[in-house]
């Protein structure tokens, strides 16, 4: 088959690109190697950024979230047993994040480009990327898995296909550098049929460690702590579970955490990774396939939009003006906002997390981060701008 752009990958990159391109009339075929039900069953991220909602608004994709999603003008920090309110609106000039669950995204994003008449091909095996440095470049597949084989020949090839897929490795090791921390600790997630206990996200650094209080729908919760991450899941009874989250979310005041039956839980790695650049010949790299941040600043789907959103913009100015400066700058335009959120990620993730391996004068200078954005107004608003979406520059 032939189409302009190939994509690998129906997760937010691939599918929020297929309808950029759309958008300004370039063709696009996503192949995705899980099947349709999976990728829309996959609990992941939460929290879109301002512009990302504008975006879905805008892609005619947005009906669903706006009626759904919840809509935060703030987030609460928690440490010493108090509690913080970051009023985000009141210092970004209005702006706020949605929690919109990433599956219930993907939802909107599939059936919104099936009716479009747009393609995406489930279940493929045996993706193989051909001829990046040549003129007409190709993906071969097998359909339902082993199936028979096929070929997408297109202009460009996109590695939208997540941290593990071959798009990355396609570029060959000596064009690329890859930059990554690991961190000692990783998250116990957890999913809970229980009312909501807060009206916002509440991200707390207390005895034993991080938590998160976050939410899915009226009577579903999601909650995680930070624990070993080669702890085996079969070590964390319910009890154990909410005996830590007591204790972390903890506060003087009387609040106590509503509890319910536990519907899904386990144990993710933290990790930090960049790797450029993003570009090599005809192949594109974009969100967890060029870079991945650990989830404490709930970068990662964002991230991934916004790199598309740039290679939306470089190839209708190829197609349309036959321009090829945009393209050649993807990568470079898209690291500049990558290290930002890296930056930020990492940020959020060391002030909250206890880390066994730094001193303790390092856990208190992370105490007073904490309160500078509490006492300090420039804190704060850098913390707020960051977490709602930094402007495209
Ligand atoms: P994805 O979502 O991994 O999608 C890649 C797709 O490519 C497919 N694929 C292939 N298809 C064909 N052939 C192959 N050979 C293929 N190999 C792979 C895969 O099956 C998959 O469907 O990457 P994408 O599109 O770049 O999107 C990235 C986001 O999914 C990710 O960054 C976020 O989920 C990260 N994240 C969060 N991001 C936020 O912005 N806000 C949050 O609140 C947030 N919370 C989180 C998170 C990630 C988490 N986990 C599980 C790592 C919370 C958690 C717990
Ligand atoms: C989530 O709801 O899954 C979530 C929210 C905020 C984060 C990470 C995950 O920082």
């Amino acid at each position: 088959m032939r189409t302009q752009v190939g994509i690998i990958g129906a997760g937010p990159a691939g599918l929020f690109l297929a309808h950029l391109l759309r958008r300004v009339g370039i063709s696009a075929v996503n192949i995705e190697s899980r099947s349709r039900d999976d990728v829309e069953e996959t609990v992941r991220a939460g929290v879109l950024e301002h512009w990302v909602v504008e975006l879905m608004q805008e892609l005619g994709l947005g009906e669903r979230m706006l009626r759904e999603g919840h809509f935060h003008d703030g987030i609460t920090l928690q440490w010493n047993r108090e509690r913080h309110h970051v009023d985000i609106q009141g210092l970004t000039d209005g702006k706020r994040v949605v929690v919109y669950p990433q599956h219930e995204v993907l939802k909107d994003l599939i059936a919104g480009r099936l009716s479009d008449g747009g393609e995406i091909i489930f279940g493929v095996g045996g993706t193989t990327i051909r001829g990046i440095d040549t003129a007409r470049p190709a993906i071969d597949f097998r359909r339902d898995g082993t199936g028979a084989l096929d070929t997408i020949d297109c202009d460009y090839v996109v590695g939208a296909d997540g941290f593990h897929g071959p798009g990355r490795q396609a570029i060959p090791a000596k064009n690329r550098t890859e930059y990554q921390k690991i961190y000692p600790f990783g998250w116990l997630g957890i999913l809970t049929r229980a009312p909501r206990s807060w009206h916002e996200l509440i991200y707390t650094n207390q005895q034993d460690g991080f938590a998160l209080l976050s939410t899915r729908s009226p009577d579903v919760q999601r909650l995680y702590i930070q624990c070993d991450p080669g702890d085996d899941i079969s070590n964390w009874s319910d009890d154990r579970i909410w005996g830590q989250f007591h204790t972390r979310f903890g506060t003087d005041d009387g609040w106590s955490l509503t509890e319910g039956p536990i519907l899904q839980k386990g144990i993710i790695p933290l990790r930090s990774f960049v790797c450029e650049p993003m570009q090599y010949g005809r192949l594109f790299i974009a969100g967890d396939a060029a870079h991945i941040v650990p989830p404490t600043g709930a970068k990662g789907l964002n991230l991934a939009v916004a790199d598309v959103l740039v290679l939306s913009r470089a190839l209708d100015a190829k197609y349309r003006g036959n321009s090829q400066d945009l393209l050649d700058r993807y990568s470079a335009i898209c690291l500049r906002r990558v290290w930002k959120a890296e930056r930020f990620s990492w940020y959020m993730t060391t002030m909250l997390h206890r880390n066994e391996l730094e001193t303790d004068f390092e856990q208190r200078i992370h105490f007073a981060d904490l309160d500078l954005v509490r006492s300090s107004q420039a804190s704060a608003r850098s913390l707020a701008e960051n977490y709602v979406g930094l402007p495209f520059d």
